[in-house]
């Protein structure tokens, strides 16, 4: 069955594989799934055909079938769940993987959304200055515990899992602000991430839409 996916037709990171159209992408191809992508713009975002696949007028939606979903981590975790590589096989490992998912996306990604947030939707506002320092420091504390618990291990818990795909995806955020150099081990470990071959074809993917578009498209208070 034919998988579709929607992403940016002009990201706005002029192809950094920000969005969250890339971590899907990296799913499909860490488990060798063939996809189709429909570039969306920011105004179909809000027409009523998209939201009738995302109610919340975002990419990345996904549709195999008469299966429609959105939420990157849903996607994630439908793809890991339905094909072999990204779940381990153990109940207990598995269930363990889909909680670093959700640590990803629930504790380790919503200060790094802030900072984005604080930054550059928020960045000429008058408390913006002041805030920015106290966010750096909540992602640092987070990280340090991250850092403490992966150690020297390469991912997460044993084997690359979907648990490592969503925490490499939302690390990866981090680097233009310098923080996540702070943390060699984290560093590290969003390297390993990026040098599989499957987040290489992810990225390359999104990267080609970009080809001929920059500068990046800036539009007025959108996608975080
Ligand atoms: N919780 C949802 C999920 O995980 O799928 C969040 C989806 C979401 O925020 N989508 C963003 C979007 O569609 C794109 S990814 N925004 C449009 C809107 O809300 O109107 C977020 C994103 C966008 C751009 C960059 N960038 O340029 O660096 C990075 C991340």
């Amino acid at each position: 069955m034919t998988i579709t996916i929607t992403a940016f037709e002009r990201p706005p990171d002029g192809g950094k594989g920000l969005a969250r159209d890339t971590r899907v992408r990296w799913a499909l191809e860490e488990v060798g799934q063939a996809y189709e992508v429909r570039l969306v713009s920011f105004h179909a975002l809000t027409e009523p055909a998209h939201l009738r696949l995302h109610p919340f007028g975002q990419i990345p939606s996904y549709e195999e079938g008469d299966l429609v979903l959105f939420e990157s981590g849903a996607i994630v975790l439908h793809i890991a769940e339905r094909h072999a590589g990204l779940l381990p096989k153990g109940a207990d490992a598995r269930a363990r993987a889909i909680m670093w998912m959700f640590a990803a996306l629930n504790t380790v990604e919503p200060p790094i959304l802030e900072l984005v947030t604080a930054k550059f939707l928020e960045g000429d506002k008058p408390w913006s200055e002041a805030r920015l320092p106290l966010i750096r420091d909540r992602i640092r504390h987070r990280l340090g515990q991250l850092s403490a618990r992966l150690g020297d291990a390469d991912w997460l818990d044993g084997a690359f899992s979907a648990g490592d795909l969503l925490m490499v995806s939302v690390l990866l955020r981090l680097r233009s602000s310098g923080i996540l150099d702070e943390f060699p081990n984290l560093a590290a470990y969003v390297a390993r991430g990026e040098a599989r071959p499957a987040y290489k074809r992810a990225f390359s993917a999104q990267l080609a839409i970009n080809a001929g578009r920059f500068p990046p498209y800036q539009p007025e208070g959108a996608a975080q």
